[in-house]
């Protein structure tokens, strides 16, 4: 066996998005498309000679055939030890801890998330960093810059070794440690969460359904939730990853989660459900005919953490990113929390956590986490909710209630417009940008635009700039739209409508939001004149 170089030639289009590089299946398995990226990753880090990686993904189609790839080419390149786990199978927050906890130099993880999977369905790629998070925008620039450069890539010629078997093997000079995907995530969560409290719950007969969309939580819930908190068997459904998520589209949210949505609404439903995304870094949690917007949970946790023992001393701050709702801000002013507002991206909450300016981070794309690792964490969230449960005695609905009846309520939903040709998407986009400085001072029905701009954001830890990152309206106290392109999908734009008004009146606390939000919505289709741009008048996936 020996190291080889093998010419190459740049590859248009290797830009990382929100989250790593995402393509369609087919395209990672044209010749050198992946193991360009990957040398790119190397040689964006300052190479891996000598340096340990964990490696693994959620499962989906061609997870297999890319960890060894990546095996390969991490011991052609000299690195030291590979930590893969199990079959090539980890979530994100696994992942994330594993790279914190062996004190490592970073780790790769393939997923495309919630995106479908399967040979014609998506696959992606992304590297974290030695704090376990997503790589900020310099390292992803050096790696894209890379991608646009690279003659040459080294992988070992010969096999990989077994990645199905759990323990210690080597692949030339470099050792790979085979781990069990589950136990130390397991772990970490007790540490973090009542057990004890959470097993009484199950004990009294309190019903759950966990989701896993035939992706990667399936064995994480099922070894947390069943057999550790003593859940009863099936609480747990589609709980068997599968290449192509059985047909799934596992994006937790309540379009793509709606057979957990019909069991939770049914007359008879579970006290409690949840379900989680490709990668496991996604959740929803809904309450007994009662869902819960990704918004709301991270402002009740935020108000409750407290009752989990790993937080019963309190948050030492808050994070949200713009587009999700400013009702964690007052939970925060209420706490007297620092609270910051980043862009789209979990990698802009790594800073903060790692300076000890922020304990919970939440986003509306339903990621809620917290400082235990630097990724968001579907499953964490979950238990949290049940903790807070467990602590407080009172259901989802109940919780959710109090809640805004303390601190009013942000009626909130987001209006996805997906695969919209990219030209299109351009002239309703950059159209909208064109007349911002106009806006102000215009009326639409009984709303007044205050405010309009691009957001950027400036890191308050390594004083770095991000521009572009959201269109935003103001109407003054009665609320807001956002505007932005998702950086996730990989078919045309996704066209992004986030909606957002404050209600303090006690009595107006219990309207469906796309009610309370009507005024905003045709306010904001007048504005960016999505229809004659796009031809869209209606979202495929409401949330
Ligand atoms: C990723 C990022 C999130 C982001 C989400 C949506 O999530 O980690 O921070 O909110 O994409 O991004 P966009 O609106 O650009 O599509 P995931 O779960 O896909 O890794």
């Amino acid at each position: 066996m020996t190291i080889q170089t093998v010419k190459t030639s740049p590859i248009a289009g290797q830009k990382p998005g929100t989250s790593g590089l995402r393509k369609k299946c087919r395209v990672f398995m044209e010749p050198h498309y992946l193991e360009n990226f990957v040398q790119a990753i190397f040689d964006g880090i300052g190479g891996v000679a000598g340096k340990t990686l964990v490696i693994g993904g959620d499962g989906r189609f061609h997870n297999d055939v890319a960890v060894r790839t990546i095996l390969r080419m991490a011991a052609a390149n000299g690195a030291a030890k590979a930590i893969v786990g199990q079959g090539g199978l980890l979530s994100t927050p696994a992942a994330s801890h594993l790279i914190r906890l062996n004190q490592t130099d970073g780790g790769i993880i393939l997923s495309a998330s919630h995106n479908p999977g399967g040979i014609d369905e998506d696959f992606g790629i992304k590297f974290n960093t030695p704090n376990g998070g997503p790589a900020p925008e310099s390292v992803t620039d050096a790696i894209f810059a890379g991608t646009k450069t690279i003659d040459s890539y080294k992988i070992w010629q010969g096999d990989a070794p077994d990645i199905d078997t759990i323990g210690n093997t080597t692949l030339g000079d470099m050792a790979v440690v085979i781990v069990d995907p589950v136990a130390d995530y397991a772990d970490l969560m007790e540490t973090l969460f009542d057990f004890g409290a959470i097993k009484a719950l199950f004990a009294d007969n309190f019903t759950m359904q966990f989701d896993a969309m035939c992706a990667i939580t399936g064995p994480y819930a099922t070894e947390i939730l069943e057999k550790r908190l003593g859940a009863p068997a099936g609480t747990v459904v589609h709980g068997t990853p599968l290449p192509d998520f059985g047909g799934m589209h596992p994006d937790p949210n309540p379009t793509w989660a709606h057979e957990l949505m019909d069991v939770m609404f049914a007359q008879d439903g579970p006290d409690f459900g949840a379900a989680s995304d490709g990668d496991g870094d996604r959740n929803m949690i809904v309450g007994h005919q009662c869902y819960v917007s990704p918004s709301d949970s991270l402002a009740l946790i935020a108000a409750h953490a407290q009752n989990a023992p790993g937080y019963k001393g309190g948050l030492s701050g808050v994070a949200r990113s713009m587009p999700t709702s400013a009702a964690v801000d007052r939970v925060a002013a209420a706490l007297g929390l620092p609270c910051f507002e980043t862009p789209t991206g979990w990698k802009f909450f790594g800073n903060l956590m790692d300076d000890g300016q922020v304990a919970l981070c939440g986003e509306e794309s339903f990621g809620t986490g917290s400082d235990h690792v630097r990724e968001k964490d579907g499953l964490w969230a979950v238990l949290m909710w049940l903790n807070i449960i467990a602590a407080t005695g009172q259901g989802v609905a109940e919780l959710l209630k109090d809640h805004w009846q303390t601190y009013g309520r942000n009626y909130y939903s987001r209006h996805d417009f997906e695969a919209v040709p990219t030209e299109q998407a351009d002239v309703a986009f950059d159209g909208l940008i064109a007349r911002l400085s106009e806006l102000v001072g215009q009326s639409y029905g009984s709303l007044t635009v205050s405010a309009a701009d691009e957001f950027s954001y400036t890191d308050p830890v390594d004083g770095s700039v991000s521009h572009h990152q959201g269109i935003r309206v103001m109407f003054g106290d009665d609320g807001r739209f956002v505007l932005r392109k998702s950086g996730t999908g990989t078919t045309g734009a996704t066209l992004r409508l986030y909606l957002e008004a404050l209600e303090q009146d006690p009595a107006k606390l219990d309207q469906d939001p796309q009610d309370a939000l009507a005024d905003i919505i045709t306010a904001a289709h007048a504005i960016i004149g999505l229809a004659a741009a796009t031809g869209r008048t209606k979202p495929d996936v409401v949330t």
